[in-house]
């Protein structure tokens, strides 16, 4: 039985040069999408005894037309390999990035494939058509994909470009965003276009967008921040904090609380900060007591939206909300109370 499958195997790899496909372990005129780490595992295993068997065909081959086709053992012995065994290919297209990790003359895809796979970091590689020397073609071993330069990724008659199978073959990101394969892992990452979020860039941002699950609240001191963590991936234009209950004081034994500072009035003393405690708003220098047109220390709403460029967040990313003087260390020990609100953020 697995002497068949063996043999089976060999022949489907001596036929790249007809198929459109170079596929060791796909099922032919499957259709769902694979599970991929399960495919790798298989690839790994396989892959050695694939290429083992490849080079006995082109061995025999090259004894009978007298060709040098050691390459393919020195593929093998040189324990380069990445270890994937599949390609698809785009015929009639090539890949015109400017950095090649290698220049080879070939006599077929499948020797182009080989050097691929024995080359650190190479990719994906561009075959020529036509034979260029001694029955030999172009063959152009490069460390990056059509997916990362889709724009440089051109129709030609005189090339054929084979890139290694990856999720983004089956375009699981939403239009309008770009899958980035993550080669190692057999994964991918989309990356959003404006006005999208999600792991699939399938979420349209809404105009404002709830971001803690529980409130959040914040004392005065101790260190007591309150913290949230960020549901998506994206870029954010603003927040904006909205009162829920409670209150603080910058001195709690006269009695002076507010929303977001200590007296009712126009001056603000809560922060917005990364996990690391540096403050991201309101964006001024200094962490004393500020302004913001139209907010006073007991209006419901607290936006920060002075950005100058969006900042960019990743999905489970930490922000805090913080005290003035709590984040300084002064003047903390007289301060009192305690203040909880939602957070929204507005994805551009
Ligand atoms: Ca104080
Ligand atoms: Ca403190």
């Amino acid at each position: 039985m697995k002497l068949t499958k063996f043999y089976f195997r060999t022949f489907a790899i001596v036929g790249i040069r007809v198929n459109t496909r170079i596929d060791f372990n796909l099922s032919p005129g499957k259709t769902s999408q694979p599970n991929w780490k399960r495919i790798r595992r298989s690839k790994m295993k396989s892959s050695r005894l694939l290429k083992v068997a490849y080079c006995c065909f082109v061995l025999v081959k090259g004894i009978l037309s007298n060709r040098d086709d050691l390459y393919c053992l020195r593929s093998i012995l040189d324990g380069h390999s990445a270890g994937h065994a599949s390609f698809i290919e785009n015929r009639n297209r090539y890949l015109n990035i400017q950095l090649i990790l290698q220049s080879l003359l070939v006599y077929d895809s499948m020797q182009c494939a080989l050097n691929c796979l024995a080359t650190l970091g190479c990719r994906s590689f561009n075959f020529g058509v036509q034979t260029v020397f001694d029955g030999k073609h172009s063959c152009e071993l490069l460390p990056s994909d059509k997916f990362n330069y889709y724009n440089l990724f051109a129709p030609t008659a005189k090339y054929h470009h084979y890139s290694i199978s990856n999720p983004c073959e089956y375009t699981p990101c939403s239009k309008d965003s770009t899958c980035v394969p993550l080669y190692e892992t057999s994964d991918f990452v989309c990356h959003c276009a404006p006005g999208s979020i999600g792991n699939l860039c399938d979420i349209k941002v809404p105009s404002s967008l709830k971001v803690n699950s529980k409130e959040v609240c914040f004392g005065t001191r101790g260190n007591s921040y309150g913290s949230f963590t960020m549901p998506y991936y994206g870029k954010i234009s603003a927040f904006k904090l909205v009162h829920l209950r409670g209150s603080v004081s910058c001195r709690a034994v006269d009695n002076r609380f507010s929303y977001w500072r200590c007296d009712v009035g126009e001056f603000l003393n809560t922060f917005l900060t990364n996990s690391t405690n540096a403050v991201v708003f309101p964006q001024i220098s200094g962490i004393n007591s500020y302004t913001l047109p139209g907010i006073w220390s007991n209006s419901t709403e607290l936006t920060f939206k002075n950005l100058t460029v969006p900042l960019s967040v990743s999905k489970g990313q930490e922000f805090r909300v913080w005290y003035g003087e709590d984040l300084k260390d002064e003047s903390e020990t007289d301060n009192g109370g305690r203040a909880c609100m939602d957070i929204y953020a507005l994805y551009v």
